[in-house]
């Protein structure tokens, strides 16, 4: 879908991108945000400009207040994914099969107090996944939606091996909103503008402990508004089922460039926005390359190394050789 971004909105991004000041970038994005035209095709841009105001923001204060201890996790990779739910739902296990982290896994609440983070593989990215200690409707602590805020989307982990385990699910989910940070589905034409809402994935834990029945229930009662995947410590399969289904969340899109002359190979995806352009390329690659930019070709779909424009939106797997 093209995002058909405005004249007015293009010149508060070329102020973003010109922007040197805390105070020039908080000024350019806010007016992105408030110009940014509000149709399917925006939702992603718009949640990225609120996030980046969020980095900014929290960047402020920790350097205005540099003893004040916060509790925040580096972002890495190509996304950075918090895990929320209940407690012993298996958010902890979920990190330790999927990445090289070794949180602390036991079937007693509340083992995990501190955000965990671990590096997981998918194809050829890395998505981050941050293990949180669990919120219920009577406890969440109180760093914990700050570390959310800065996420590119969640995991919900339910447990049906629990009785209750859709009202505590729910009661994650009102939490979650009542700080401002709705889980969905999929992101809001036009949100509400104190909200940040956090593309959400349902994971159904421990299969292996339930009948494929029980599974199906969750599934058709949290469908309407959740994707759903069913994961198991001890299976193979649904892993892969996992990640594929995080990735259409995060609705990113990886991008190869090369250089005049150099052989296509498809390595080191950059990895953006669905519905990013040449542009948006160029920039995240150098931050003065946009303004040397002369051209640029694309191979992929049925583009065989044609010219094409810096406004052109590029798409999953496209390679790209930019000429300055
Ligand atoms: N059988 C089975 N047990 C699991 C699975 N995932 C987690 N568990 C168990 O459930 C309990 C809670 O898991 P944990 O990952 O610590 O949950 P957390 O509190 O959500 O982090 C532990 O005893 C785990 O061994 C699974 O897929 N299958
Ligand atoms: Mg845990």
């Amino acid at each position: 879908m093209p995002a058909n971004l405005t004249p007015v909105y293009r010149e508060a991004e070329a102020a973003y991108r010109a922007a040197t000041t805390a105070e020039e970038k908080r000024a350019a994005l806010e007016r992105m945000l408030a110009t940014i035209p509000k149709h399917k095709g925006t939702e992603k841009l718009q949640a990225e400009i609120k996030r980046k105001l969020a980095r900014l923001r929290q960047e402020t204060e920790r350097r205005a207040n540099p003893k004040r201890r916060t509790v925040h996790v580096e972002p890495e990779g190509a996304a950075q994914v918090v895990l929320l739910g209940p407690p012993n739902a298996g958010k902890s296990s979920l990190l330790a099969a999927l990445t090289h982290a070794e949180p602390g896994i036991a079937d007693y609440p509340f083992t995990t107090t501190r955000p965990q983070p671990g590096m997981m593989r998918f194809e050829d990215v890395r998505i981050q996944l941050v293990d949180l200690p669990p919120v219920t409707a009577d406890h969440m602590d109180p760093w914990l939606p700050n570390v959310v805020q800065m996420a590119d989307a969640a995991v919900l982990v339910v447990d049906p091996s629990q009785p209750g385990t859709l009202d505590a699910a729910e009661a994650v989910s009102e939490r979650m909103e009542s700080v401002h940070l709705p889980l969905v589905g999929a992101l809001p034409e036009d949100p509400d503008p104190r909200d940040m809402p956090l593309p959400t994935l349902v994971v159904v834990a421990k299969t292996d402990l339930v009948d494929p029945g029980d599974v199906e229930v969750i599934r058709e009662l949290l469908g309407d508004r959740f994707p759903v995947v069913p994961f198991s410590v001890k299976g193979g399969r649904e892993v892969q089922g996992f990640k594929v289904a995080l990735w259409h969340l995060l609705g990113l899109i990886r991008v190869y460039t090369k250089k005049p002359g150099q052989k296509a190979e498809r390595r080191d995806p950059f990895v953006l926005p669905e519905g990013s352009t040449v542009l948006d390329l160029a920039e995240r690659i150098h931050q003065d390359l946009p303004a040397k930019l002369v051209s640029a070709r694309v191979w992929g779909g049925r583009l065989d190394g044609q010219q094409v424009s810096k406004e052109f939106e590029l798409r999953d797997r496209d390679l790209v050789q930019l000429n300055t």
